[in-house]
């Protein structure tokens, strides 16, 4: 009678194992297409086929060649090539040429995405200020933006944010102290999660060289309706410059909520597919001292 309690007993206890067996492995299957949809690159250029075919047609700008050698002699910041930028302050603001820009005008994400380049500003570049590196705008919106402009006129020169959400321009970021335009690569990176509709629950984040610059929650972060893009590389230089003002881009990479298989968090940046360096910033031509100031 003894023994038959015994298995009965191990009988049960060995139902309640394969029970929790059993509601371990539901577990992993309701948690698995989370994991299968977790984030992952939805664009990505490190100009490697020598063209800029990847990106849009820029409405207005000429486009920004892609070199093996930036003007002054500095190298990409990963394999063989990079785009090249120009800011021309001898043109018409209007003009075409006034500056040439790489232009995207979307990319699949559903309500979160980060994107991660590489820019370094060369030696060329007057010690002047107006120089606005980005833009990121909703397409068919007027009432959200995002831009970047570096100080070049200020030692270090700093790189400055401002965000217009919903209509509302938000706190400005006036830069980490830290130079931009130094001659070297640096990393910048953008995160976006957009509110719920309704709801003042968005985050927008940015960092340099992974240092977390600007933080700003609790926010619309998306005017009702509209979806982010289009980026521009670069924008307008607003004061008086000459005709030749360089900027290099390389390793263009936008993670959003609708690709899959990195590794690592959009909102803390740490996302990566492991093919791009990270970090790297590496030492440039000690020209920003030489370059004569107009
Ligand atoms: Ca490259």
């Amino acid at each position: 009678m003894k023994n038959r309690t015994n298995l009965v007993a191990k009988l049960a206890s060995g139902g309640i194992f394969t029970a929790m067996r059993l509601l371990a492995v539901i577990g992993i299957l309701v948690v698995s297409p989370t994991r299968v949809l977790a984030a992952g690159v939805v664009f990505s250029d490190g100009f490697e086929d020598g063209t800029i075919s990847r990106w849009s047609p820029s409405t207005d700008r000429i486009p920004c060649p892609v070199v093996r050698t930036a003007v002054d002699g500095a190298t990409p910041h990963s394999g063989s090539y990079m785009a090249e930028c120009n800011w021309n302050g001898t043109l018409p603001s209007g003009d075409p040429a006034a500056f040439s820009e790489l232009a995207l005008s979307s990319w699949s994400y559903k309500s979160e995405f980060l994107i991660r380049l590489w820019v370094r500003i060369a030696s060329d570049v007057d010690h002047l200020t107006g120089a606005k590196i980005l833009r990121l705008f909703p397409n068919g919106g007027k009432h959200d933006q995002l831009y970047m402009q570096a100080y070049m006129n200020e030692t270090p020169q700093y790189l400055f944010h401002d965000w217009l959400l919903n209509d509302v321009w938000q706190k400005s970021f006036w830069g980490d102290h830290t130079s931009i335009g130094d001659g070297s690569w640096h990393k910048i990176e953008i995160y976006i999660k957009q509110n719920d509709p309704g709801l003042s629950n968005g985050i927008v984040r940015t960092w340099k060289d992974s240092k977390l610059e600007q933080e700003i929650l609790n926010v619309v972060s998306i005017s009702p309706g509209m979806q982010w893009g289009m980026l521009h590389l670069m924008s307008n230089w607003s004061n008086p410059h000459d005709a030749n003002n360089h900027c290099e881009w390389d390793d263009v990479e936008i993670y959003s909520d609708l690709g899959s298989g990195a590794t690592g968090s959009m909102s803390d940046a740490s996302i990566t597919t492991g093919l791009v360096p990270q970090p790297k910033v590496t030492a440039g031509p000690k020209s920003p001292n030489s370059v004569s100031v107009k």
